[in-house]
């Protein structure tokens, strides 16, 4: 989609967001194009999809790909799936983004560096800069991850107080292609609302039922429907076990209530317009460990 005038100092191309579980890649991408497609929460395991997040500006035009955490524990189908999103999204990436905490790379960090391909301008990415109150320590540990693969540049950010994302935006553009725009200037991500929907829905799961629920719990839109600017969602939770469904419930209905009004919210920040809401909570047990349930829930 050209919708810009032709301009050969354009530049276009994917970056990768890889990194262990939690060390803040959805909040990075969300903080680097200004709006919340991905979801984020404090527990492991919250991005379980490819999303694609756009942003243009400065004659160029991003297109961050924020991936699930690579896993490195459980080997069940859903996290074969899950670091197979992380490998392909490599194979097709510009330039990769490899995101590792301040102060902190282990074995689950040093498995994911292992999979960067060594002809992709690679930068790392050193997130949570915030919570490193001594900044002599920064320094050696920098230089400590640095000594380990080729990267093109080393960027420490905070995501979440914005530090330092002119300067990544400068590194990541120095290595996109000079391409035409894929996409048209004000999108924002390639995902449907009805997707988008599912996501904030599963991120208030996550926030509101905490670490007691296990995160085998996904969730299904049922019907998603506009009609001039309302849209109507009915939405499914889908738990493993009777006891998880009463957690989702809460005392009274009131935790699903609270997920409901907080989804609410947030839909109608997004879509720009009234969202009428009905999520149901359903048991269905091993979706999680089997391939054919785990394409109907929409993984790939
Ligand atoms: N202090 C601080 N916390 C951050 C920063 N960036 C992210 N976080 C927090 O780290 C937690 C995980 O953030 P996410 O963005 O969900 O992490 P993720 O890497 O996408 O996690 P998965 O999708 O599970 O792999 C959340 O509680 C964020 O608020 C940061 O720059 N500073
Ligand atoms: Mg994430």
């Amino acid at each position: 989609m050209n919708e810009l005038p032709d301009n050969p100092e354009f530049r276009c191309g994917y970056i990768a967001i890889v990194g262990r579980p939690n060390v803040g890649k959805s909040t990075l991408m969300n903080a680097l194009i200004g709006a919340k497609v991905s979801i984020t929460s404090r527990k492991a395991q919250t991005t379980r999809h490819r999303i694609t997040g756009i942003q243009t500006k400065d004659n160029t035009q991003f297109v961050y790909i924020d991936t699930p955490g690579f896993q490195t524990r459980h080997a069940n189908a859903l996290n074969r799936t899950l670091n197979r999103t992380v490998t392909t999204t490599l194979t097709a990436a510009d330039v990769i983004l490899l995101i590792v905490e301040a102060g902190t790379f282990g074995a689950p960090d040093q498995q994911v560096l292992d999979l960067l391909p060594k002809n992709v301008p690679c930068i790392l990415v050193i997130n949570k800069s915030d919570r490193m109150k001594d900044k002599a320590i920064m320094m050696p540990f920098a230089q400590k991850v640095a000594a380990l693969f080729p990267f093109t540049a080393v960027v420490p950010v905070s995501a979440t107080l914005r530090f330092q994302l002119d300067n990544l935006e400068g590194e990541i553009r120095k290595h996109l292609p000079q391409n035409p725009p894929m996409f048209a200037e004000d999108d924002i991500t390639d995902r449907s609302e009805k997707f988008l929907a599912a996501e904030i829905v599963r991120e208030k799961l996550f926030r509101f039922v905490g670490d007691e629920l296990p995160y085998t719990s996904t969730v299904l839109i049922e019907k998603f429907e506009q009609e001039g600017n309302l849209r109507r969602v009915f939405v499914a939770i889908l738990v493993d076990r009777d006891g998880h469904k009463s957690m989702v419930i809460g005392n009274k209905g009131a935790r699903l209530k609270e997920i409901s009004t907080q989804s609410r919210i947030d839909m109608e920040k997004l879509f720009g317009g009234p969202v009428y809401l009905e999520i149901w909570v359903k048991v269905k047990s091993g979706w999680a460990d089997n391939e054919a349930g785990l394409r109907a829930y929409g993984y790939e």
